[in-house]
């Protein structure tokens, strides 16, 4: 797979692919293509039999500064509303396998909502997360004001959205934006050990699953039990299950095999 601003590797580990956002000295900043090279590989990934989850990360210095503020600043309302950047990151959302952020550095803006799209994050301890947009006169628009606010509650979102201050690792762990802080010498191996802990289960109660826990950012809680209900009934109809329970019984290890 070769695209122009990032580098992917399908087999990065049994089972686990790595997209690595390659801008080094722009600070990985996310321009339109870059955007789009992240979405066609997750498309191709998710259609990949072979991978069960997918980390993305950048590198020591920054995941991802934002969006490319050169790329965006002579641009008007209208030309935003063509560019239409953000189906590029509809499409994101609805990726079906596991995506898990391995961050370093900076997690700021656009770099901050990428994260967020993401399934899990685990940092290392240089991470800053951060929607300074309000510096340059601007705000969150992919997803910073609704995702963030979900995830740490509405005083801390409004703080960090208004002043556009940084939060550090700890901190965002304390928040319950992420899952685990590690040194820096770690953060990617540890997203590759999560990663290795999905990996061996069932890929259709994996998707399944994770539909119905995303699903409860969009419904309310009755409309969410009737779609987790049917999902459940759902894996009733796979060899997966019939395998796992029968190994549970059997006093063995499962073996899925995604039917
Ligand atoms: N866009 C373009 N270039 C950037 C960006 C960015 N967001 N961030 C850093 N760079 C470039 C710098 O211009 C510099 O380039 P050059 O060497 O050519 O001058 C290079 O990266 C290194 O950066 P610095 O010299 O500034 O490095 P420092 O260590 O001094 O500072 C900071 C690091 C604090 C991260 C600083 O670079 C900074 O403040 N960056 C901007 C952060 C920001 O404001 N982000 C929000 C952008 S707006 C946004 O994300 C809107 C989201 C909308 C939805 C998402 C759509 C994709």
């Amino acid at each position: 797979m070769s695209f122009e601003f990032i580098l992917v590797n399908p087999k990065y580990a049994e089972g686990i692919a790595l997209i690595q956002l390659n801008r080094p000295k722009e600070l990985n900043a996310l321009n339109l293509q870059l955007m789009q090279d992240v979405k066609n590989a997750l498309i191709q990934l998710d259609a990949d039999n072979e991978v069960r989850a997918i980390i993305i990360t950048g590198n020591e210095r920054a995941f991802a500064a934002g969006a490319d503020i050169k790329q965006m600043s002579g641009k008007g309302a209208i030309d935003m509303l063509k560019i239409d950047q953000f189906s590029t990151w509809d499409q994101i959302r609805k990726t079906k396998k596991p995506i898990i952020a391995a961050v370093s550095g900076f997690a700021l803006g656009g770099g901050c909502e990428l994260c967020m799209v993401c399934d899990m994050i685990i940092a290392s301890e240089t991470a800053k997360f951060g929607q300074p947009e309000i510096n340059i006169g601007v705000m969150p628009g992919g997803g910073g004001t609704q995702r963030l606010t979900k995830a740490i509650g509405k005083a801390r979102a409004m703080e960090m959205v208004l002043t556009g201050g940084f939060i550090s690792a700890h901190k965002a762990l304390d928040f319950g934006l992420i899952n685990k802080v590690v040194p820096v010498e770690l953060y990617l191996a540890e997203a590759v050990n999560l990663a290795k802990k999905i990996v061996d289960k069932s890929p259709l109660a994996v998707q399944l699953a994770k539909e119905s826990v995303l699903q409860s950012f969009d419904m309310s809680l009755q409309e969410g039990l009737y779609f987790e209900r049917k999902n459940f009934y759902m894996l009733f109809a796979t060899k997966d299950q019939k395998e796992g329970m029968a190994a549970f019984i059997e006093k063995r290890k499962a073996n899925f095999k995604g039917e």
